[in-house]
């Protein structure tokens, strides 16, 4: 048996489509290298350079060619680090799906006559194309590329086939660099789009900048532990190998665009569809809360409640993404020596984590009663290094995905979590009562379905650098026979705080 077959398998490979404005400052650059590392999970479908509001006047796809290029001399490594039915493309096909944008700046490029650029005729092709699967579109700089498209889609559809050409998009967008994001969001606001809004430019108001953001835009001081993004860290852990010394030295932060795809990485933790779970590449929340299915499907930024490293608590967006820097910035390390390592043996790999005989990236969901306890067993995790006895499992309640208030822990009871052995390869979780997770927020009048509560699994590795999986249990929580009643209501917020304090 080849040893990759033990690696991490996946259901599927989400379909992917970057557009980026590469070649304005060196950042653009680092993120296609580090998303090339993940190619192999994903269904890379266009890589299409851009204009923003950096860099007016014209596009660089030879940028993203040398960059593939440098690839072209890792591959062969990566091949020996991954599942034999998830191989990463080849370099020609690669180079295949680059394409241009428009080398001009907004919306001087979009109208009714003016024809589709190259990097446009292709993403309407794989718009249309007769694929169900969602099309995930991360832009990296301007949209205007996007905007050609929905407009041409809508002036030659029925509005009916024209709506559900949008419904396939997921859009992931690194705040607004161009005249036309705004008017994307306002003319169809039907389409899935994730992106921080705050005023022009400034940017470290923005959740993404919590990837490596946070010296240079001085937010959360003395929280985020900066030292695996300090440019000595880089030379020695990324600048390294074939692919890896293709990654440029930053200029402002680094890879202010890689948390586009971090948000997709199949590692257990994250849930696409629904941005309010949290990932690694942030937490968003829908903007506008009026009916389902009549909203605008604008996502913008949420906050979580973290200790930094100085032991401080941070209510923060940026935390959203900075809380899980050690995680990624190993992972990114370990996948960079794979791209230099010539057999398996020479590399780590990741856990693959079994919860209850489920083994794959998607969370296991369950209906529970309030107050009612629930067994988790995973027993059956490994590690494919052959080092099960290194793995570290940690059980934690990610109370944050769960609150509709800025007070988690007003409105987030917490799961008693137990561990039934020494290593917590099986734990029993209780969960809240139904007066704490199946009551309505101000009347506390009880509810038959309250609270989805979030239960991560994270498993650890010993290896060098240490590599870590995820599993994600999410609790339904019901309260069949309306338990809980009675007492304790208020008639608006600061009286039902004052009751639950
Ligand atoms: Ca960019
Ligand atoms: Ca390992």
């Amino acid at each position: 048996m080849l040893p990759t077959t033990t690696l991490q398998s996946f259901p599927a490979k989400p379909r992917v489509f970057i557009i980026s404005d590469i070649s304005n400052e060196p950042d653009d650059a680092e993120s296609l290298v580090r998303y090339l590392l993940y190619s192999n999970q994903f269904q890379t479908e266009g890589l299409v350079a851009c204009t923003s509001t950096w860099l007016r006047n014209k596009t660089c796809p030879q940028d993203m060619i040398k960059i593939i290029d440098a690839y072209a001399g890792a591959v062969d490594n990566l091949q020996k680090h991954t599942h034999p039915d998830f191989p990463y493309p080849s370099a020609d096909y690669l180079r295949s799906i680059v394409k241009s944008g428009p080398p001009v700046y907004g919306f001087a490029v979009v109208g009714d006559d003016i024809p589709l650029s190259e990097g446009g005729d292709l993403l309407l092709e794989r718009i249309t194309a007769p694929d169900d699967q969602p099309l995930w579109v991360l832009c990296w700089g301007g949209v205007n590329v996007l905007a050609q498209v929905l407009l041409k889609i809508r002036n030659q559809y029925p509005a009916d086939q024209a709506g559900a050409l949008r419904a396939k998009l997921r859009v992931y967008t690194i705040s607004d660099q161009d005249d036309t994001a705004a008017w994307i969001r306002t003319q169809f606001p039907d389409v899935f789009y994730i992106s921080s809004v705050h005023g022009w430019n400034q940017y470290g108001m923005a959740a993404w900048t919590g990837i490596s953001g946070d010296k240079y835009y001085h937010f959360d001081q003395g929280g985020p532990d900066f030292s695996k993004m300090t440019k000595e860290w880089i030379k020695d852990n990324i600048q390294i190998g074939p692919l890896g010394s293709a990654y440029p030295d930053y200029m402002f932060i680094p890879e202010g665009d890689t948390p586009t795809f971090l948000y997709l990485i199949q590692n257990g933790l994250g849930v696409p569809e629904d941005p309010s779970a949290g990932s690694w590449g942030g937490r968003y929340q829908l903007t506008d809360v009026s009916t389902a299915g009549q909203q605008a499907r604008h996502f913008s930024d949420a906050k979580d409640v973290v200790v930094g490293q100085d032991g401080r608590t941070y209510h923060s967006n940026h935390a959203t993404i900075w809380r899980w820097r050690d995680a990624f910035q190993n992972d990114f390390a370990a996948r960079i020596r794979w791209s230099t390592a010539g057999s398996f043996g020479e590399g780590n790999h990741h856990p693959v984590v079994n919860v209850n005989g489920s083994a794959g990236p998607a969370p296991i969901r369950v209906e529970a009663e309030a107050g009612s306890v629930l067994r988790f067993d995973a027993r059956e995790t490994y590690d494919p290094d052959g080092r099960d006895g290194g793995l570290k499992f940690r059980w934690w309640h990610y109370r944050d995905p769960s609150a509709t208030q800025w007070t988690v822990h007003f409105e987030v009871d917490e799961m008693q979590i137990r561990l039934l052995d020494g290593g917590g390869r099986q734990v029993e979780v209780q969960l809240p009562g139904p007066e704490k997770c199946c009551a309505e927020l101000i009347s506390r009048k009880p509810v038959p379905r309250g609270q989805v509560l979030h239960l991560i699994l994270e498993v650890t590795d010993d290896g060098t650098p240490s590599l870590t999986s995820y599993k994600r249990i999410m609790i339904q929580t019901t309260n069949k026979d309306l338990r809980g009643g009675g007492g304790g209501g208020a008639d608006n917020i600061a009286d039902a705080m004052k009751e639950q304090a």
